[in-house]
């Protein structure tokens, strides 16, 4: 009976390492504040639909926030963490960040480039979040000048669960066509105070990678069907292509928040 789960559970390992996707997460509980408030949002390299393991992030190139036109540069204040996923602990960021006018901050992180071994080349996801004080939007529709990125097409901490969620994707600020965008979501529950992903997944893992492919103009929409917070990633968009001699996956994450109506 043991063997018989033990190989069972061999052959799902080796299934989920195939169809997981890496996805940098910064993760803060809630899009949309109130109050003035301080966040504290986590930075994890993960595999968040399949709750898999978490990777090692080096220091980060860059780590700023845009407020009404002005970047502020927060490299600074990132504090290094060990986050706990479901079967390793990882290399992780945190940052405390306090938001006390209305409006949209906007997030934006370039990891260094992580290595992945099982393919042999060097991934970097250049990705943003979204925060939004007191209803008022100041800019969430507009790109912040990124190598490679995904300009929100709806209110990117507003979405509602059923309706759906258009991008468009940018490298070095022109549309970039025919791109293949991953879709996820954290299918966990996060422990904040202990930096760690939960042990159960929230759903089964769908069978087989979400995906949405660019248009002409460098646009996508996909339909939200749940609540929750949903990742983006767009795959080797960006103009980068090479790393240390090896082969640089530059790509462009977004996250957004589902909610229901
Ligand atoms: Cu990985």
């Amino acid at each position: 009976m043991k063997k018989i789960a033990l190989v069972a559970g061999a052959v799902a390992l080796t299934l989920s390492a195939a169809s997981q996707a890496h996805f940098q997460l910064m993760y803060t509980p809630t899009s949309q504040l109130e109050k003035p408030t301080t966040l504290d949002m986590k930075l994890v390299f993960g595999h968040p639909m399949e709750n898999g393991h978490v990777m090692d992030m080096g220091q980060p190139e860059q780590f700023f926030v845009m407020f009404k036109d002005k970047k502020s540069d927060l490299l600074k204040d990132l504090k290094k963490i060990t986050w706990s996923g479901h079967d390793n602990k990882a290399a992780a960021y945190q940052i405390e960040y306090k938001a006390r006018r209305n409006g949209d901050y906007i997030f934006g992180l370039v990891p260094a480039p992580y290595y992945e071994g099982g393919e042999d080349i060097y991934i970097q996801q250049i990705t943003k979040r979204y925060i939004n004080k007191g209803g008022l939007p100041t800019g969430w529709d507009a790109p912040v000048g990124l190598k490679t990125e995904i300009v929100p097409k709806n209110k990117p901490y507003q979405i509602f669960a059923g309706s759906t969620f258009t991008g468009q994707l940018l490298s070095e600020g022109k549309p970039k066509a025919g791109v293949e965008c991953e879709i996820e979501f954290i299918n966990t529950d996060i422990d904040t105070k202990a930096n760690a992903f939960g042990q159960d997944k929230h759903r089964a893992t769908p069978a087989s990678a979400i995906v949405a492919v660019t248009d002409e103009q460098g646009m996508f929409t996909f339909g939200i069907p749940t609540a929750g917070k949903w990742g983006l990633a767009c795959l080797g968009s960006g103009p980068d292509t090479e790393f240390k001699g090896k082969e640089l996956s530059q790509d462009a994450v977004l996250w957004i928040e589902a909610q229901n109506l």
